[in-house]
């Protein structure tokens, strides 16, 4: 899957990287009114990935409908990432946002380093809350994207698991910040922001790996995936799928074809029929030896 975020809510865009390979497509995350975000800077590169502090800039929900409106009829298969700075407001985007047949699922973020909404992925009673308020609404499959920015993330986990949600997604990026040498000022005009990339997939791996042990639910990995192996070691960490985002704005659309081909030829090689079949082996592996 496309990860939330990179390609913003251009209907046209989003159906070029289902075109291009991604299985599905996640969204911008999407709040109840419009947004512009964080003043600039908001990106910048780093020696190991990228630091954003885009501030959840986005259309709101009600043009954000209209955009994808465009694209009813169409097979694209749509996940929203939705947001809220309260449980209302999550309520009200979820009602809205689930009346487009074109949405496959929904993906809760309560996980972006550099806002509010973080304050709930950090608490499993919030976690709960909120995810089980949505549950209550959402007849999709409902996902929780779940921060690396906690002590206990599998504290986390487990509490979204109890809430009702179908599938975890690790993980959000890394709070993080970068300074300029020459006048010692933050880069970012959020002081903060949070890292993806090469940098933390070693950290989502441990986190995919963690989780496995203590929930039921499918795992959706995603940090730092540039090649097919990359997807091979979360599948062996323990997820069911995965999510690229910064491989896709680093690299190009191609990136969907080449994972998918150096997956196939992997497989075949192994002679394994469903890469389903990867997923946790490495838990496996340790439980025998
Ligand atoms: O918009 C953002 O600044 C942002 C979000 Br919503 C998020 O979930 N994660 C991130 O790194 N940036």
């Amino acid at each position: 899957m496309l990860a939330a975020g990179v390609l913003g809510i251009s209907p046209f865009l989003l159906k070029r990287v289902y075109l291009a390979g991604a299985g599905a497509v996640v969204s911008k995350s999407i709040g109840p009114v419009p947004r512009d975000g964080n003043k600039n800077p908001v990106i910048v590169g780093t020696d190991c990935g990228l630091l954003n502090s885009m501030g959840l800039p986005n259309p709101g929900v009600d043009e954000f409908i209209k955009e994808l409106e465009k694209l009813e009829g169409s097979n694209i298969p749509i996940i929203a990432s939705i947001f809220g700075s309260n449980v209302e407001e999550f309520e009200l985007v979820a009602k809205k946002i689930t009346r487009l047949s074109l949405i496959k699922a929904i993906e809760i973020n309560i996980s972006c380093p550099h806002s509010e909404i973080s304050q709930i992925g950090q608490d499993p009673n919030l976690t709960e809350m909120i995810v089980k308020r949505v549950r209550d609404i959402v007849n999709l499959p409902l996902f929780v994207k779940l921060t690396p920015n906690v002590t206990n993330v599998v504290e986390i986990g487990k509490s979204a698991e109890k809430a009702g949600a179908d599938a975890l997604t690790a993980i959000n990026t890394v709070r993080a910040m970068a300074i300029d040498v020459e006048t010692a000022y933050p880069i970012l005009n959020n002081i903060y922001g949070g890292l993806s990339g090469p940098a933390i997939k070693p950290i989502s791996i441990r986190i995919v790996y963690d989780l496995y042990k203590s929930v039921k639910i499918p795992i959706i990995g995603v940090g730092g995936i540039k090649s097919w192996e990359d997807v091979i070691e979360y599948f062996y960490a323990g997820a069911s799928a995965v999510q690229i985002g910064w491989g896709f704005i680093q690299y190009d659309m191609d990136i969907f074809y080449k994972i998918l081909k150096g997956l196939l030829e992997f497989l075949d090689r192994k002679k394994i029929n469903n890469i389903q079949e990867l997923t946790g082996k490495t838990h496996n592996i340790l439980s025998k030896s």
